[in-house]
């Protein structure tokens, strides 16, 4: 059960971030609209939410699962693993310095939140282009401390491996075909998502309700048949930096 999310409003710099998708110029005004309306969503799962103020010198930094992992005991601060996110995570750090004890991912090692995935008392290490092995190492042993159990796993044609892996409790995993033949995941109640809803893949459980973006009926449909209430959300404007559903908030 989460209490309580973190997160930080689009800055007017936003459409300077990092992209690969070329599904155009996000529009500022339905971002802001986009990102209320997700805001709202979490309100009514029962989260208190709060709103960080933006950061025009980083413009991806409403993208702040990226910049730690956060349980109800501990947080671990992570290091962003492109250069021009560097830095995002020092304010978060602030914000979450007075509520958790803290550790912290350190040269050389890299690491984004959006590669961690949490399954009760497991925990997945995407190694992606963002997560290096040192980045990897370290949160393992961190994890390992608070004797969970810390798996790695290759991330290759994705940004992260959560924009392909979500856990929805239950035994349930969201799982793109990527890693649908991978051993590692037999235990689960596997849904796989076609190409078509990649994007989906990225959803998330909070609480009594999973969210999920909006136009992608296949994925809502698997999702109601596990008996979840679901709540839709337009994404298309950080669809298009990159940005999933789960990266827009740290949950605890
Ligand atoms: C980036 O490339 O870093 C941002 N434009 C998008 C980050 C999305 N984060 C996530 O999926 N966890």
């Amino acid at each position: 059960m989460f209490t309580r999310a973190i997160v930080r409003k689009p800055a007017h710099t936003y459409a300077n971030g990092i992209t690969t998708s070329n599904l155009g110029k996000p529009d500022f005004d339905l971002v802001q609209k986009q990102h209320d309306a997700y805001c709202e969503a979490l309100i009514k799962c029962g989260i208190e939410v709060v709103v960080l103020e933006p950061d025009p010198n980083f413009p991806d930094s409403c993208f702040v699962e990226d910049t730690a992992i956060v349980t109800k005991d501990f947080g671990i601060i992570a290091r962003p693993g492109d250069p021009r996110r560097l830095g995002e995570e020092v304010e978060i750090k602030k914000v979450l310095e007075p509520l958790l004890k803290l550790h912290y991912i350190e040269e050389p090692g890299t690491l984004d939140g959006g590669d961690i995935m949490q399954a009760d008392n497991k925990f997945y290490i995407g190694l992606s282009n963002r997560t290096n092995l040192p980045g990897s190492k370290q949160l393992k042993k961190i994890l390992s401390s608070y004797n969970y159990d810390v798996f790695s796993v290759p991330v290759c044609n994705l940004l992260h491996f959560k924009t392909g892996v979500n856990y929805l409790g239950d035994n349930n995993l969201l799982l793109h075909k990527e890693f649908c033949s991978k051993d590692d995941f037999n235990s689960y109640n596997k849904i796989i998502i076609s190409d078509e809803e990649e994007y989906a893949a990225n959803s998330l459980r909070v609480n009594d309700y999973v969210i999920t973006p909006k136009g992608f009926p296949e994925t809502k449909k698997s999702i109601e048949k596990l008996g979840y209430k679901v709540i839709e959300l337009e994404l298309s404007e950080f669809q298009k930096m990159d940005g999933g559903l789960s990266c827009l908030s740290l949950r605890f």
